[in-house]
Parts: C-alpha cells; structure tokens; sequence
C-alpha cells in the first residue's frame, strides 16, 4: 500500500476520523505514511495478516468513528462524507442553541490539527501592515467580546424544491444561534489597515479537500468589504462560553450572522484582502449565486446570469410544539425569526392555513445578528387535525413568501414553516 493509494481512497481517510482530535490526527498522519503495522501500533495492537489486507480496506477497529460525537443524538445526519447534520426543529427551542444542538455542514474533511495553542490567522493582501498572530494575540490585542449570532446555511430549505436542486436536501434545521466569544474581524482589519483598493475580503480554513489533494480547498468564501468592516461579525474562538465544537470549526472561525453560512469560514487561518471579488473554491459557477432575474420552476440559468448571494432574506421556525405531536384544544406555541442584516418586525400565526393570522409576542434580539425569540398561545375551535404556520415580516416591511422562489440550486427557501398537530 502506498502512501497515495491512501489519499486518493477517500473512504479510507475519511473512516480514520476519531472523535479525539488529539488521537484523530496522529491516526491520519499515520494513515497518510505508514502502514496497517504503524496504524496498529498507534491503537496498541499488531496485525499478524497485514500482508493480506486488500488496498482500500478499512480495518474495523478504525471504522467506528462517529461522526457525529460530541453532538445531540437527535440530529439528523444527512451525509457522513463530507459530514453534514441538521437539528429538528423541537432541538431549536434554546433561545441559544446549545453547542451539541448546532447543526454540521462541512464541503471538506476535518483539518489534521486543531491546536488552539499553536494556531496561526494571517491577514494579508491588500492592508498596510499584514500580521500573523496566534489565538493568545487576538484575545491581548483586540476588545473580545461575547454575541448570540444566527448561522443559517444557504441551502437550508433546499428538501422543498420541485424541480429538486441537488446539494445536501436540508429541511429547516440547518440554522443555529449560539454565542460566540471572539474579536471584530473588523478591528481586526483596521489594525491591518484595509488599502483603498480593497474590494473583498478571501477566507481561507485547514479543513482538507474531500479528494485529500493539499494543493486544493473545499471551500473559501469572502465578504464585500463593507460587510467585512461590519461589526456584528466576529473571528471566534468560544462556542457558548467553552471550546468551539470540532465540527464548527475549532479553534477559530468566522461568524457573519445573516449572510450565507458559507460566509462563515472555519478552521480560519487566513483573511486575504483583496482587490477584486475573491474568487476561491465556490465562489464562482452555481455556487451560493442565485439568478439575477426570476427564472421558472426548472430553468437552466448560464452562470453569467448568477449573482453571488449577500445578506439572506427574513425567516422564521416553530420549535415547539413538535411536528406531528398530540395537543390540548390550546397550547403554547413558540420559535424564533430572523433576517440578514435587518431587524424582525413582526410575527404572526395562522392555524387556519393562512386565512387569518394572529401576532405574537416577539422579543428584541438580545443583540444585533441574534435571531429574535417568539411565543403565543393558540386555541383551536374543535378537535381535529390543524397546521401551525409562521410569518415574520422584517423592518423594510418584507414577509416569508408563501411559496419557494425556485433557484437552480436551491438557495434562501423562506417560505413558511408549517408543522402539523392533532388536538383535543
Ligand atoms: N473551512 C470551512 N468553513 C466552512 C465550511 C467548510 O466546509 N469549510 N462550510 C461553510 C458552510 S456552507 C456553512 S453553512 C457553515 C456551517 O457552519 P457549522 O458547520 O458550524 O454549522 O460553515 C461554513 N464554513
Ligand atoms: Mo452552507
């Protein structure tokens, strides 16, 4: 076996993750130069047959890694390579949502290290003063503080197109709103210096390309340079006021709170800044870009005709109660809203679908790029089966649509989320 037979068979590297980085890493790199032998010995035992192991096999013992350790039993996992795990509604009930509770979505494999002591952000191109500086540095150098900020990815809802968009067929729980500890990418920048000719802004992250190619990136986003100068957004290096979990991006990531997840890089170790829009690994084609104009149900949009996505439109999900559960002739009825880079207004209900609706109690963001918290009470006339819909409307006056804007890749489903109760 050699070392790129090991590479090239994706499966194989991908069966080595261990929910121990520590131990995960030394597995990987054993995996990538050594042998079954060597892999052994790092897990305590020899194996008398090596010779007889048939290239791509994945010993057993090395196979059981879950990938979704560490995190709420109850997520659904949608895809194991690359890992991509949504959270039913009823787990969003949080007004912050518990670190296990937040959902995964990785174009790539794990990085092979994530040491928060030696980790190293660069910030380069077009500043005046590019610096590297550890983890340590930021948090002497720059004000840290502490925000709840939303992460929706830009393909939650895609489950829901007809036409189907191929992607990873996310229903509504590809959303999340934990708090993160870090300091402004924005002070950040200015401490760098952002030149006049900069435009955008290019994230880099350790994570490993799914072919395990070094020269290639799963995924590198960037910013408008007037959102990268925005203050709600954060180079993070806390979840929930302990360590960010491995699969969202320990130990330092960015949160952009509204704009496409993708914004969001993990595992971050370079901020470029740049003269031109960046154009990283999914940037550019049909990713995360929408049509400039309407398109029917189906249409083939030539990629000259996408525009790439920005801030995400007004949404909202009903976390309790459950979808398909038992109710008195009332309940209580709750959830959150949310919109990119504007504020909810207004939250209304509707058991009668969509013939009158009801406000409810709607709460301030505890701070700006916080999704905002929602309840009522509803009582239904008689027994029988009813649905719940929710609509936000937005501080532009802007509600959830009613149905899907069909987009060839099945981005920004904003349309209600309806969940269905027998009561009485
Ligand atoms: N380095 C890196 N950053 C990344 C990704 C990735 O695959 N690699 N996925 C992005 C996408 S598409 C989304 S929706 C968010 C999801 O963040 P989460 O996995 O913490 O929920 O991370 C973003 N940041
Ligand atoms: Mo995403």
């Amino acid at each position: 076996m050699t070392k790129s037979d090991i590479i090239e068979n994706g499966e194989r590297v991908e069966a080595v993750e261990a929910p121990d980085r520590v131990e995960r890493a030394d597995r990987r790199s054993f995996m990538r130069s050594a042998s079954f032998a060597a892999m052994g010995a790092v897990a305590g035992f020899t194996i008398p047959f090596e010779k007889n192991i048939p290239a791509g096999l994945v010993p057993a013992a090395f196979a059981q890694d879950d990938p979704l350790a560490g995190k709420d039993s109850g997520l659904t996992l949608l895809n194991d390579r690359p890992v991509n795990a949504e959270t039913p509604p009823h787990l969003l009930d949080d007004a912050i949502t518990p670190t296990d509770r937040h959902f995964i979505r990785n174009n790539g494999q794990l990085p092979f290290e994530m040491d928060a002591e030696t980790w190293t952000l660069t910030v380069d191109g077009f500043v005046d003063n590019p610096m590297t500086m550890t983890i340590a540095e930021l948090r002497e150098n720059f004000e840290v503080v502490t925000q709840a900020l939303h992460i929706e990815c830009g393909g939650n809802g895609r489950a829901a197109f007809d036409p189907p968009a191929r992607g990873n067929q996310w229903t509504v729980g590809a959303v999340a709103c934990s708090e993160w500890t870090g300091v402004r990418l924005k002070d950040v920048l200015e401490a760098a210096g952002v030149q006049d000719a900069a435009v955008y802004t290019g994230h880099e992250g350790a994570d490993v390309h799914l072919s395990g190619d070094p020269e290639m990136q799963p995924i590198s986003r960037g910013l408008p340079i007037e959102k990268a100068l925005d203050d709600d957004v954060l180079i993070a290096f806390e979840m929930n006021g302990g360590p960010i979990h491995p699969m969202n991006g320990a130990p330092l990531r960015l949160v952009v709170p509204g704009w496409p997840g993708s914004c969001s890089q993990k595992w971050l170790t370079r901020i470029w800044v740049r003269d031109q829009v960046h154009d990283g690994e999914k940037m550019g084609g049909q990713s995360y870009r929408v049509p400039a104009y309407p398109v029917a149900p189906g249409t083939d949009v030539p990629n000259e005709d996408m525009v790439i996505m920005g801030a995400m439109p007004v949404k909202s999900i009903v976390t309790f109660p459950a979808n398909g559960t038992e109710t008195g002739l009332s309940t209580d009825v709750r959830g959150h809203a949310w919109v990119g880079d504007r504020t909810i207004e207004r939250l209304e209900v509707s058991i009668d679908f969509g013939a009158t609706w009801t406000e409810a109690e709607l709460d301030a963001p505890v701070n700006r790029g916080a999704w905002q918290n929602w309840r009522t009470n509803v009582s239904f006339p008689q027994a029988g089966y009813y649905e719940i819909w929710a609509k936000a409307t937005d501080s532009e006056g802007i509600s959830q649509p009613h149905a899907i804007a069909w987009n060839p890749r099945g981005y920004n489903n904003n349309s209600y989320h309806r969940i269905g109760v027998m009561a009485g």
